[in-house]
């Protein structure tokens, strides 16, 4: 039987630390674009090279040519540009909405079947266009941000307990950003909730250390972002999907009603599987909470505004 098959496109920090990641699951044949040349198959080349010793036993191809994701059964989306000084949000909005519409008219010429799930940023509403733009239905189009938001958090729960992540696990909702919703409440160490645990200062502390804690990053490498635990949460979402695992894990997706929002992608915990969202699990959030996520919703939801004013310039503009 063919080896199933996950396109990336974007071969830059992410796309390429997914390729590979992804690539030593040994589940999917990886094909890796990008727009500059060579680079993918630069990349892809390394990676193959790799495989002797890392035991990699799938193909991995790098191409500047869309044609080849054909038959992709997942296609992950990190193509863009990062914000430069000078850049206003709108201009980096207007940019990877750009790019984005492109890809997704690609993903639909030559991979339609495929599941999109989208890393680029502002994630959720590039998330909502690849949906608006693919046409494919909800299930099929999501974004990784939650997973990634909710591994900092449990990274962070370890250290400050000083035990084994592996015991550690936290959920947090809402907009990738900093309205994203941390639940401490659903947050435990080998099952007892860390608010026994740990004192409510050091757990506001942790919070805010995880809303922030990809600028701690871009703080620190002082050029582009994290991409190594962003990597690893793309790859745990393509690994649920793939094998049909069904793993309960944070997503960005499109509410119609749950959480009592609706028109809107954000994030919430979802069952994974080969149909992609199969399922939008609904917890019982305290008041506090519940308005935070709503909060984090109405600012993705004005961004979406932003997002077809400025379409609605470049219409009017020609
Ligand atoms: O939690 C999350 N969702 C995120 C999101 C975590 C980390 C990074 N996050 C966002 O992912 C970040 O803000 C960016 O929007 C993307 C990709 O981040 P990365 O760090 O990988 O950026 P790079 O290294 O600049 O790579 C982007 C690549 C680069 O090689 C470009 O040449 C390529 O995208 N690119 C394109 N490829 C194909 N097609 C088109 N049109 C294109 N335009 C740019």
């Amino acid at each position: 039987m063919a080896n199933m098959k996950a396109a990336i496109i974007g071969a830059g920090n992410v796309g390429a630390s997914t390729a590979l990641k992804l690539a030593e699951l040994n589940i999917a044949d990886i094909v890796m674009t990008d727009l500059v040349e060579g680079m993918p198959q630069g990349k892809a080349l390394d990676m193959m090279e790799s495989a002797p010793l890392s035991g990699i036993d799938v193909s991995i191809t790098g191409t500047n040519d869309y044609k080849e994701i054909a038959g992709s059964d997942i296609v992950v989306i990190t193509a863009g540009v990062p914000r430069k000084p000078g850049m206003s949000r709108d201009d980096l909005l207007k940019i990877n909405a750009h790019i984005i519409g492109e890809v997704v008219d690609d993903v639909l010429r030559h991979a339609p079947d495929a599941i999109i799930i989208m890393v680029t940023n502002p994630l959720d509403v590039m998330t909502y266009l690849a949906y608006q733009r693919s046409g494919f239905d909800k299930r099929r189009v999501l974004g990784m941000a939650g997973v990634l938001d909710s591994v900092r958090f449990r990274c962070f729960i370890a250290m400050e307990l000083g035990v084994s992540v592996k015991e550690v696990s936290a959920m947090v909702l809402g907009g990738h950003g900093d309205s994203m919703v941390p639940l401490p409440d659903y947050s435990t160490v080998s099952g007892i909730p860390i608010v026994e645990l740990i004192p409510k200062e050091a757990i506001d502390r942790m919070i805010s250390r995880t809303r922030k804690a990809g600028g701690e990053i871009v703080a620190l490498l002082k050029t582009g972002s994290a991409y190594y635990a962003p990597a690893a949460a793309v790859a745990a979402m393509a690994e649920s999907i793939l094998l049909d695992q069904k793993q309960l894990l944070p997503c960005c997706t499109k509410l119609d009603g749950e959480y009592g929002l609706s028109h809107v992608f954000v994030g919430v915990p979802v069952i994974l599987g080969k149909e992609g969202v199969e399922k939008v699990v609904e917890v019982p959030l305290s008041p506090e909470d519940s308005e935070k996520l709503k909060q984090s919703a109405e600012h993705v939801k004005s961004t979406m505004e932003d997002l077809r004013k400025l379409s609605d310039t470049d219409r009017a503009e020609g």
